[in-house]
């Protein structure tokens, strides 16, 4: 009965958070809030949005969603999880796994 817990999802350590830099080399901390971004660029609209699908498998995959944007050939990503109320491994999986769909 009631309202789910606040936190479902063990937020990120803050020794794990130090890691960042160096296991996410490609992501940057969002302003403003707890969580990582990445821009992506493509050779147009149809390889922006083929990425995007397999973003979307990998997504439904480890049931963790992005949060994204995309102009033409631009894709904007940003990672947190709602259920932590900030940055979680689920962050860093997703991450990585989109960072190795690039070459
Ligand atoms: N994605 C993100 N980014 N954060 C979450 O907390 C989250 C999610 N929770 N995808 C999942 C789905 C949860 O709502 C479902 C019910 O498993």
């Amino acid at each position: 009965q009631g309202k789910a817990p606040v936190s479902k999802v063990d937020p990120l350590s803050p020794a794990r958070r130090a890691e960042l830099p160096a296991l996410l080399p490609l992501w940057s901390p969002a302003e403003g809030r707890d969580a990582i971004r990445r821009e992506f660029r493509f050779r147009d609209f149809s390889e922006a949005f083929g990425f995007m699908a397999r973003v979307a498998l990998l997504a439904e995959m480890q049931d963790h969603h992005p949060e994204w944007s995309n102009v033409w050939n631009r894709v904007e990503i940003a990672l947190t999880t709602h259920d932590a109320g900030g940055l979680s491994e689920r962050d860093i999986r997703l991450a990585a796994s989109i960072d190795a769909l690039l070459p």
